[in-house]
């Protein structure tokens, strides 16, 4: 009986599962009975008072926003949208019996008036690049709201923000309703962030899509069914942005200015970080340090998690545990190492009937009207870490400046970054929230519901820290890292994906992760070092740092009953690896620093995916094993146990192995891959920035600063880099410095122009090193066209000098703030 009716269970599923998401009851926009011009677009009137606004925000990024009847909805209303100001934009409506085109200088919008079908078509090629498959429907009852857009054959999907899947979302279905789901796996969904915005691509011409409804739902990219991808809410409005492409980069550039783009970080949190749940007492955590700067491994951060806390209560201390917060954070950053706390969303429940009195966090929170209440108006009281808890009602802004303020004390006391745990809120009495869905968010005097708000929490909660941090330290980079969030997280937080498994398949899994978010907006990811649940053995701990010392989050961390993971846990052998890591880390930090300055400026991720270069090549479409760093690196790390080598695919053009600068033919090829080495490579026509490997970021300067030139097969290569305090706002104005230089090559001639710098940052004097690979033979290098010295490559002078057996010229030169020219004969 019992094995009958779980299968009885299994087959429902499955049934349930063939329409991907339920269509029955849904009501169908009316057809097209007008069209007005308004601000912006144009606003379609429809047979049964219905209205779709279609606003061009710029010629390739256009608005849809339906209104059902009998539906209240707010245009203005998104915690997502950062840009509102967009310039007016030159468009043209023609109309026949059938339809309303609208178009830009790019776009058209096409509007089959009945049936209402929108569709959009790229102007240049006259294609459709994007067409609904059925009109957009609501079901008045449930409110719930379903978009279908034609599924082309040859479609792939990307983005989505974290899923536990491969970077190719087609033949997908994928929930948004944040959770806390420890040791989650591949196909696990969802998690714990929901990023409604996905990049369509078909061959080779991609366009994005950003939903911006924030409710509990479903996007099916043709699991079972082919006629339609498909969105479908449980409530709010048809809102969605349409980004013309074609290419991804100009979408993720657009995306970057709708929905914000991420603030500078401080340029430790690119540092090496060490996590443990937990850390204590305080003379533990300095043993922590003592031993990363006695091992001569590199360490720019130490995390304090919930057990430094007095009982579970946020935004308190643990008094025997750590007596002195500011005397440990001073040692500590003495030595280069910032303290970052975790702030959990859970206020310890002590109201004056519990004995217990004095925790102001409660005490304010109550007094102010902070925390979330029922529908019936009680408090919504769950249960995390310090037994009953109550939640902060982050839509009101009053809330918000609390919130924010909370941090001040642990400012004072040299904390430097927050660590945003448990927002999807996580509430162990119910981790599906379906027993909360009767809290209510006050919202700006909306007063909305739960299933709109859950997915919102966690971001609201970072944008209170990120935004009370820049009140309080108004000169500082805030660093705030968190596990939940939405749409827009970028501009506050940087992400870690949770709680993911000390694993082969979890180390594989972080590679679409962090690339899939970085194709979704938020550019600063990581993970869990060598995976939270579980105990690594040395092998994996040493994979797995060829995998994060890439990743913009660089974190070591481990579950309170997992196995120590610090590198030199696992014996020397190991730890000379993870050091030889760390070290590339630290010594690609120009590099990788110049990376995050174009992931802040322009909205491309540092860690991508071979499509973000090679877009229109068919072979990278779902290729995500490997990555790139930048325009400029390519890893192909082991992924798997005993592996000693694999197959690496280089797109079209030259290449250039990493380690030994011998140069290396596109296509499939296998590379040998000893315990100790990642297959690396540089993209010719790019230039590598690094410098000295250092114990932590802020220890010396940027000195020599070494340019390694890569001629592609025209024998060009253009780069630069991005310097400036790491630390300040006043990189905003100005205070930067940015390097520029090209450099060319034919039969027996080549030239290195270096550009003036351009900003108003003072470097510290030092010498620039320029390294040519594939150089031509040398006889005479001008500089200036002035004859520069041979050196012997020891001399901290101008000079020049061959490295025969690498077959490299290096030319050397203290760095004077001008523009040079090299001549090479
Ligand atoms: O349920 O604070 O993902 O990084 O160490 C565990 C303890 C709660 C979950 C986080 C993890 C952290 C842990 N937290």
């Amino acid at each position: 009986m019992k094995r009958i009716s779980s299968l009885c269970v299994v087959v429902l599923g499955l049934a349930l599962r063939l329409v991907g998401f339920e269509t029955q009851g849904l009501t169908s926009i009316g057809h097209v009975a007008g069209v007005q011009a308004i601000e912006h677009g144009y606003k379609i009137n429809c047979a049964d008072g219905s209205t779709v606004q279609v606003s061009f925000l710029t010629p390739d990024l256009v608005r849809v926003f339906a209104i059902f009847p009998n539906q209240n909805a707010d245009p203005n209303h998104s915690w997502a949208v950062d840009r509102t100001e967009w310039a007016t934009v030159a468009t043209k409506l023609t109309e026949d019996a059938s339809s309303v085109r609208l178009t830009s200088e790019q776009l058209e919008v096409r509007i089959n008036k009945d049936p209402l079908l929108i569709s959009f078509v790229d102007r240049q090629t006259g294609r459709v690049v994007n067409a609904d498959q059925r009109p957009m429907a609501r079901e008045p009852k449930t409110e719930r709201i379903a978009i279908f857009k034609r599924l082309e054959l040859e479609e792939h999907f990307y983005g989505l923000g974290e899923r536990a899947a491969h970077l190719d979302r087609r033949r997908g279905e994928f929930m948004m309703w944040n959770s806390d789901t420890p040791g989650y796996v591949e196909g696990t969904d969802p998690l714990y962030q929901s990023i409604p915005f996905y990049l369509g691509l078909d061959q080779g011409r991609a366009y994005g899509l950003f939903y911006d409804n924030s409710f509990k739902s479903t996007f099916d990219f043709g699991r079972l069914n082919q006629e339609y991808a498909g969105f479908c809410a449980d409530g709010g409005v048809a809102n969605y942005y349409f980004f013309a492409g074609p290419s991804l980069r100009s979408i993720l550039s657009r995306y970057a200015d709708l929905t914000g783009h991420m603030p500078m970080p401080p340029l430790w949190s690119l540092g090496h970080q060490q996590s443990r749940y937990s850390y204590y007492p305080d003379t533990m955590v300095e043993e922590i340090v003592a031993t990363y700067r006695g091992h001569d491994l590199p360490l720019d951060a130490v995390y304090l998690d919930i057990h430094y806390m007095d009982g579970y209560r946020s935004f308190t201390w643990d008094r025997s545990r750590f007596p002195n917060p500011k005397g440990l954070t001073a040692r500590l950053a003495a030595q280069g190492v910032h303290v970052v706390t975790i702030v959990d969303p859970g206020i310890k429940h002590e109201p004056p009937t519990t004995g217990q009195s004095g925790y102001r966090a409660y005490d304010e929170g109550v007094a102010g009207g902070h925390f979330l209440k029922r529908k019936d108006g009680s408090a919504y009281v769950g249960s995390v870490w310090p037994g009953k808890a109550v939640f902060a009602d982050y839509t009101r802004e009053p809330t918000r400046l609390w919130w924010g303020n909370l941090h001040a004390d642990f400012l004072d006391q040299g904390v430097a970054g927050f660590w945003n745990d448990m927002n999807e809120p996580s509430d162990f009495l119910d981790k599906s929230g379906a027993s909360q869905a009767d809290v209510v968010f006050e919202d700006g005097g909306r007063k909305s519901g739960y299933i709109e708000n859950r997915n919102l929490f966690g971001m609201l909660m970072s944008r209170s820290t990120f935004e009370g941090l820049s009140r309080l330290r108004p000169n500082t980079r805030p660093f705030v890292i968190t596990r939940a969030g939405y749409a827009g997280i970028q501009r506050y937080a940087v992400t870690w994906t949770g709680d993911n498994n000390a694993s082969w398949d979890s180390l594989a899994l972080s590679l679409p992760m962090f690339q899939s978010m970085g194709l979704s907006g938020q550019p600063f990811v990581g993970a869990d070092v060598p995976g939270f649940i579980g105990r690594a053995d040395g092998e994996l701990l040493a994979r797995s740092y060829q995998v994060a010392c890439f990743a913009p989050l660089f974190r070591n961390h481990g579950a309170v009953d997992g196995y120590d993971h610090e590198p030199w846990r696992f014996g020397p052998q190991y730890e000379s690896i993870v050091r030889k890591y760390i070290k590339l880390r630290y010594q690609l930090l120009p590099y990788l620093y110049t990376c995050i300055e174009e992931a802040h400026r322009t909205g491309l991720p540092l860690f991508r995916p071979l499509l973000l270069a090679f877009q229109a090549d068919p072979a990278v479409t779902n290729l995500d094993d490997q990555f790139m760093v930048g325009d400029a690196l390519m890893a192909a790390p082991i992924l798997r146990p005993g592996e000693r080598g694999r197959e690496v695919y280089l797109p079209d053009g030259v290449w250039y192995d990493f380690w030994t600068g011998a140069r290396i033919d596109a296509g499939f090829r296998r590379f040998d891959a000893p315990l100790d080495h990642l297959p690396l490579f540089v993209s010719g026509g790019n230039v590598i920035v690094s410098t000295e490997p250092m114990n932590h970021v802020h220890e010396k300067p940027w000195s020599p600063l070494r340019f390694d030139v890569y001629p592609d097969a025209a024998g060009n290569a253009t780069g630069s880099v991005y310097e400036d305090d790491g630390a300040s706002l006043a990189s905003a104005n100005g205070v930067f410095r940015r390097t520029r230089l090209s450099f060319s090559a034919d039969a027996g001639h080549a030239r290195l122009t270096l550009e003036a710098p351009t900003g108003s940052y003072q470097t510290p004097p030092r010498n620039l090193e320029f390294t040519l690979h594939a150089a031509p033979a040398v006889t005479t290098v001008l500089i200036d066209g002035q004859q520069l010295a041979l050196s012997d490559g020891s001399s901290s002078t101008a000079g020049w000098s061959i490295n025969a057996s690498a077959g490299t010229v290096t030319l050397r030169l203290p760095d004077d703030r001008q523009a040079h020219t090299f001549e090479i004969h």
